[in-house]
């Protein structure tokens, strides 16, 4: 049992059956007949193509009897996408004598981002090197492209970008895109559109042209061609993804273009053929402003300026993937521009491969927030989906955590992750405890002696991996360069500061935290009212959030009576019970499960049991240095020696 299931274990039929009939056919509905044939023991099955609203997309509905089991679609896709549902339901012992379903997705664009390298790496991928095997292709093709892409079927995921979005501009030369061209086909039948994260310097460097300002008439040619070149080889292309003029990357300011410059000359060439943009707003440069304000004083100005088929990418979060951020004021604040959200599947700032950190919560917090923009209910959810405002495109994507590795994301849970974000992207209605539970009983088992403290286990582990890392709102206190463990103490003189983790802190003798209200960074007022009110107030701000935008007393009396320096301590120190508490959890499992994936487990449980320690104490020596109050006699005491902490250099791997 090594996890290259994944969470498609659907049973053999012991002799190939021939249940399934349908009117029309393709190598999609090839494939579902397939998949039932090999996988469904129960009645027959029809699939069929029925007539429904413009707005049903790729959904489908399902009704059964005792006798018949009917999928109806609009597409063959949407056919695809039922029996797989069907698959799904089986696996979790549904009744199916009498079902009446009706699905359809939230977002026409379910999108993984893999941040992959064309030498083999993967930026911020902890499972191993990059599925793409750019030197193999187009002539070898592994049988995990297509595994990878029955799997991101099986949850409706429908499209990915292949490449870093600190793009290389090769990626577009004439040999790599035939390389792409193979994958796109083995991915189309299963509903895969294939997108590309490109360079903007592209027509400089690889074009051999002066610039790449996209006011150059030859600029303007060299995408247009480049554009023919793509949909020549590949007819269903999705699009660009741009990351342009953040952390060093070329874009359009380069010649006092705008982003909206940037985004529409791309626009343009895509649009004959039905291709989208999808421009980045992670966005910021080491200036005196607060970087957390950054995106949204470059974009708000362009709102209204960007063609219809151009839709800006945004990070969950405005500063960058931390364990709990307020959300990013942007969304909501471009009225005229579709927005989509960005997170990130790996984890890079949650102890990576070898925490169990389960996300959907945090998906969740993020999608079910209220931004208030258009009045209470106003959630980014609603926003993104085109529910509150007729949005010209709806999209989501996240940062895929594949490699690799057999297991394909490293740890065994890191898996619940892919499997959540594509379940969300489908219907960001469903509860995270609902997909926890299908992931485990399609994963491991339905036996509840294993599910339900299982899913105890993954429903308060991000909460869990905050109280050990970064509780009340601290963030960006990672060791530079890796960002795997803590390293509060980061000052890196010289640097960009809002590099240093000293920046997002600002502990001294008063107090710790950042201060965003209209006396610090005002980064407050780029919410909708009343949460700028709400967040500029100490008395209201939540919490979880109270370090984020305040800078806070030590003294400062918590809602639970206690001092913000005893909370910190009490936070740290639950964080460390918790992951004890699961490993003991964890230990009682063994009966239910196979012996690899148990002890697999239970060896990554151990480290980020560790990790928990290591954090704890690194973060409360050293703020101690500044609040120079005791630690509670009730907790644990640290274990290590501040000084000792501070010289541990990693060497992980994968980084860059
Ligand atoms: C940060 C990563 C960096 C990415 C960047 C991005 O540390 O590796 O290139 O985001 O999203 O989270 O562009």
């Amino acid at each position: 049992e090594d996890g290259s299931q994944l969470w498609l274990r659907y049973p053999v039929n012991p002799k190939p059956r021939n249940i399934v009939n349908s009117n029309s056919k393709s190598p999609t509905i090839e494939i579902a007949k397939k998949e039932l044939n090999q996988h469904w023991a129960g009645q027959a099955i029809d699939l069929k193509i029925d007539r429904f609203p413009e707005n049903f997309k790729d959904g489908y509905k399902i009704v059964s009897t005792p006798k018949k089991i009917s999928v109806l679609a609009k597409t063959d896709l949407g056919l695809l996408y039922g029996s797989y549902h069907l698959l799904n339901l089986q696996q979790q012992k549904t009744n199916f004598s009498n079902l009446k379903l009706e699905e359809k997705p939230s977002y026409d664009v379910r999108i993984l981002n893999h941040w992959d390298n064309l030498d083999g790496t993967i930026e911020r991928g902890y499972a191993g090197h990059s599925l793409w095997k750019w030197e193999d292709l187009p002539n070898k093709l592994s049988p995990r492209y297509e595994e990878y892409a029955r799997a991101n079927a099986s949850i409706g995921i429908n499209a990915a970008v292949f490449n870093n979005v600190n793009a290389s501009p090769n990626m577009l030369r004439e040999d790599y895109l035939k390389k792409v061209k193979a994958l796109a086909d083995i991915f189309r039948p299963y509903g895969i559109k294939v997108y590309l994260s490109v360079n903007f310097s592209s027509p400089k460097v690889l074009g051999g042209l002066e610039n790449s300002d996209p006011l150059n008439k030859d600029v303007q040619k060299w995408w247009k061609d480049k554009a023919a070149e793509i949909y020549k080889l590949i007819p269903d292309f999705g699009g660009f993804l741009v990351k342009a003029n953040s952390e060093g990357q070329p874009g359009p300011q380069d010649y006092g273009r705008t982003h909206a410059d940037g985004a529409n000359m791309m626009a343009d060439v895509l649009k004959p053929y039905g291709g989208i943009v999808m421009w980045r707003a992670f966005v910021y440069s080491p200036s005196k402003d607060d970087r957390a304000k950054q995106a949204y004083l470059e974009f708000v100005p362009l709102d209204g300026q960007f063609r219809d088929n151009v839709i800006i990418q945004i990070k969950n979060g405005p500063v960058d993937f931390q364990p709990r951020e307020a959300f990013n004021p942007l969304f909501g604040a471009l009225r005229k521009t579709s927005e989509m959200a960005e997170f990130q599947i790996t984890q890079e700032y949650l102890g990576q491969a070898n925490h169990l950190v389960y996300l959907a919560p945090l998906f969740k917090e993020t999608l079910d927030s209220d931004t208030f923009s258009d009045g209470k209910g106003s959630t980014i959810a609603k926003i993104t989906d085109g529910t509150l405002r007729s949005a010209k495109l709806t999209a989501i994507s996240a940062v895929a955590n594949i490699g690799e590795d057999t297991n394909w994301t490293g740890h065994h849970f890191a898996q619940a992750n892919w499997y959540a974000f594509g379940r969300l992207a489908w219907n960001h209605d469903l509860t995270s405890e609902q997909i926890a539970d299908e992931w485990i009983k399609m994963t491991f088992t339905d036996n509840k002696n294993f599910v339900n403290p299982v899913k105890e286990i993954m429903l308060t582990s991000r909460e869990t991996s905050i109280d050990y890392m970064m509780p009340l709102g601290l963030h960006h206190i990672f060791a530079g360069g890796h960002h795997y463990g803590p390293e509060p103490w980061g000052d890196y003189k010289g640097g960009r500061p809002d590099w240093s983790p000293v920046y997002y802190h600002q502990a001294n003798a008063e107090g710790i935290g950042f201060d965003r209200t209209k006396t610090g960074s005002n980064a407050v007022s780029q919410y909708f009212p009343p949460l700028n009110e709400i967040y500029n107030n100490i008395k209201t701000t939540p919490e979880n959030l109270i370090l984020w935008f305040h800078h806070v007393p030590w003294d400062y009396k918590m809602k639970d009576g206690k001092t913000l320096w005893e909370e910190l301590c009490y936070k740290y120190d639950l964080g460390v019970h918790e992951v004890r508490d699961y490993q003991k959890v964890w230990d009682k499992m063994q009966p239910y499960t196979d012996q690899q994936r148990f002890s697999e487990v239970q060896d990554k449980l151990k480290i980020q049991a560790k990790d928990a320690v290591w954090w704890k104490d690194a973060c409360l020596l050293y703020f101690q240095t500044f609040s120079k109050r005791p630690i509670p006699s009730d907790i644990e005491k640290p274990v290590h020696q501040l000084e000792d902490l501070k010289k541990i250099k990693l060497n992980m791997g994968h980084h860059n």
